[in-house]
């Protein structure tokens, strides 16, 4: 009996132990390191039984572990760590340990890497080589990536090195814990208790921000509180430096303007006030002593209530330059938000920050870049390129991407944004001829710069999953890859995120990603088909508000944006309107004037068509519109129905959530359709296309419906 009771217990232990038992929660992300097939695990045993990773830096041991615990998880067997490069051996090396190495270096910077296959004493063996440890930290993340998708490890000849230098997160986070525009719980910075308790979470995020080759973070929000700049803050901010150093990953702090006022009483914060000068000069001196790597300051100025140089009559440039002035002994750089439109102009909000920076080019510091939202508007579901992107040639840009998804269904739509990413940065701006993308504005190669820089607006909380949703994880990733490399395409990462996350199986990476890859055009098409933008409710930005016109800035009304009336609907702007057209280079502004050469994705972007204009297709606008938002619905249906087909093939709890939320997001899409053709045929009066289904409710009804407790909403 006791012996039976014995064996029991025994199996129990054992089950638990299988992996497959394990829970997964999506804490893991893309790092998740499952026991893998036989052959696969077999193919990772042969190429990395030993580690031979001489250093003791803690980036040396940071790519250790990662091999360590990424081997032992995918095959079971824990490697052995070694100095000497037994066969077999990941081998991994700087021209500090290992002068003869085999292969150049040249051209790959301090975070680059080689990874080759070759042979010592006859043997294979693996080398990943890299000028510096960062380098090696970043190759072994590459490796582990072939290893974990099922790639085969032999015959490797890998050479990669970031394409653009600053590949920084932006957190919107607040001092009191809470996000702005944060759909994955709060802050994932404990800033009370830091800077004593430094939490797992901490390493966590660093990791997984350098085994997607990010490099910085920006701590707090662009609406910034000045107190961030106070001493116990600046500790606090270290203490997160000291964890996040050995994964390469720099710390940023987003600064107010008016900060010497509010912390020290200065009169003025004019930025060619000696005094305002020397405070922000001895503020950055005092945030170096205690972060000697600190990276700089990201400011918004003038925009949205917040203050700037314009307050004193200076440019964003004196500002700009001023702080760089401060943060220039130290390496440190000014990333200044182009982002502006003030609310007593009443020029077309998409050509402001245009109108406001182009005239300053080439009068910032060499080390001020200029970061310019994608979206003259305001990340949109779908935008065209901004114009600044191209007319700049002078000063360094940077992009600033949003991964936290505003206007795209917040948290629980699964609206994958690689499209989004690829489609903006493989845009042709024309700046110097054909082939003159977005993605060589900001890598610098258009132009010749050296400060190159992209930002991401994270989604990052303290949701269990980080992200608020496992598949919004792959916007994180996606961000993180496209940086590194801007040429990669949406599907080629989708495709990695996906073998990463769930399984490599073709049966379950397949329909994932046609899932994901139609799945922002098909929120474009519920939400704001054929270039409409900015119809989100007030506020929150969650839902459709197509119809709210009494808020005191006119821009920050949807009628405003949309502009429908008897006649039709769109935002003109070509010269018998904004002429905001003008902003792009003449071949782009000529094919922006006509309708008829105006990408149809963009048409009511750039003009006010009658509602009877006819498509590409044939048909009607108004019908255009109404098959759209169908189409849109319908597609989130199929994603409903494929996920269903992969239930014996993903986890419990993952599948589990995505399946809630994708009923979510059918229901949700649904209501954008209905409301928004609710609200656009009381104003065309059309009936609708034959088939097409009427809102079953009343356009009163959806106006009715308000959401005071919306997550994200400062
Ligand atoms: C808008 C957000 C607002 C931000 C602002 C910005 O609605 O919360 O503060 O952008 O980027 O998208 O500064």
């Amino acid at each position: 009996m006791i012996a039976r009771l014995f064996c029991w217990m025994m199996a129990v232990a054992l089950a638990s132990l299988t992996p497959l038992a394990r829970a997964e929660d999506g804490y893991d992300l893309w790092l998740r390191y499952m026991r893998a097939d036989a052959a696969t695990s077999a193919r990772i045993a042969a190429h990395g039984q030993v580690i031979a990773a001489p250093g003791d830096s803690a980036t040396m041991q940071a790519a250790r572990n990662e091999l360590l615990r990424g081997i032992t998880g995918l095959t079971g067997a824990t490697p052995t760590l070694s100095n000497i490069v037994a066969p077999g051996a990941l081998w991994l090396a700087t021209p500090r340990t290992a002068p003869a190495l085999p292969l150049k270096l040249e051209g790959l910077g301090q975070e680059g890497y080689a990874i080759r296959s070759i042979r010592v004493e006859g043997k294979p063996v693996t080398l990943i080589a890299a000028q510096g440890e960062m380098g090696l930290l970043h190759g072994a993340f590459h490796w582990l990536r072939l290893a974990q998708s099922g790639a085969a490890l032999d015959a490797m000849d890998i050479r990669s090195a970031p394409r653009i230098g600053l590949r920084l997160l932006n957190h919107w986070d607040n001092l009191d814990g809470t996000v702005e525009r944060g759909y994955s719980g709060s802050s994932i910075w404990d800033w009370w208790r830091l800077p004593d308790w430094k939490g797992p979470r901490y390493a966590d995020y660093a990791r997984a921000n350098a085994s997607i080759g990010i490099n910085g973070t920006v701590l707090n929000n662009v609406n910034a509180k000045s107190d961030s700049l106070t001493a116990p803050y600046i500790a606090k901010a270290a203490a997160l430096a000291d964890v996040f150093r050995p994964y390469g990953i720099k710390v940023y702090l987003s600064v107010k303007w008016t900060a010497p006022m509010e912390l020290d009483g200065l009169k003025t914060a004019d930025p060619l006030d000696p005094t305002v000068a020397a405070w922000w000069k001895a503020k950055a001196d005092e945030i170096y002593k205690a972060i000697p790597d600190f990276g700089g300051f990201l400011v918004k100025a003038n925009s949205e209530g917040q203050p700037g140089p314009q307050d004193y009559k200076r440019t964003h440039a004196d500002g700009a330059n001023m702080l760089a002035a401060a943060m220039k002994p130290h390496g440190g750089i000014v990333m200044w938000r182009a982002f502006v439109y003030a609310h007593d102009n009443p020029d077309d909000r998409a050509k402001q920050a245009y109108a406001d920076f182009k005239p300053l080019d080439g009068q910032f510091a060499d080390n001020v870049i200029v970061q310019v939202k994608n979206g003259a508007i305001d990340f949109q579901p779908r935008e065209p390129f901004h114009p600044l992107f191209g007319a700049m040639s002078r000063t360094p840009l940077m992009m600033e991407f949003q991964i936290t998804k505003e206007y795209l269904g917040q948290s629980t739509h699964l609206t994958y944004l690689g499209p989004l990413f690829e489609e903006t940065l493989k845009s042709d701006t024309f700046a110097k001829g054909k082939g003159s993308t977005v993605a060589k504005v900001i890598d610098g190669s258009l132009d010749g710069h050296r400060l190159t820089g992209i930002a991401g607006v994270a989604n990052i909380g303290t949701d269990r999953d980080w992200s608020g949703s496992i598949f919004n994880q792959a916007d994180w990733y996606a961000f993180g890859r496209m940086a590194w490399n801007p040429d990669l395409t949406a599907d080629a990462v989708a495709r990695e995120w996906t073998a990463l996350t769930f399984t490599p199986d073709k049966a379950v990476v397949e329909p994932v990603v046609a899932m994901m890859m139609g799945s922002r055009e098909a929120a474009v098409d519920y939400m704001t088909p054929l270039g409409l933008a900015h119809v989100m409710d007030t506020g929150h930005h969650y839902g459709p508000g197509p119809w709210v016109s009494e808020l005191a800035r006119p821009e920050w009304n949807p009628v405003y944006y949309h502009k429908a009336d008897a006649t039709g609907i769109g935002f003109d702007r070509t010269k018998s309107g904004s002429n905001a057209i003008a902003q792009y280079a003449p071949p782009l502004a000529k094919r922006f004037a006509d309708p008829r050469t105006t990408p149809e994705r963009d048409l009511l972007w750039f003009h006010h068509l009658p509602w009877g204009y006819r498509l590409a297709s044939g048909e009607t606008l108004w019908d255009g519109m109404v098959h759209r938002y169908d189409r849109g619905v319908a597609y989130v249906a199929g994603m409903r129905a494929t996920w269903e087909g992969l239930r014996p093939m993903v986890d419990g709890e993952r599948f589990a959530q995505t399946q809630t939320f994708l009923a979510i997001q059918q229901r949700e899409a649904q209501w954008w359709r209905d409301a928004s053709i609710a609200y656009f045929q009381s104003i065309a009066r059309r009936p609708l296309p034959a088939g097409a289904a009427s809102p079953p409710e009343s356009l009163e009804a959806y106006k009715m419906r308000k959401f005071p407790y919306a997550p994200g909403n400062p």
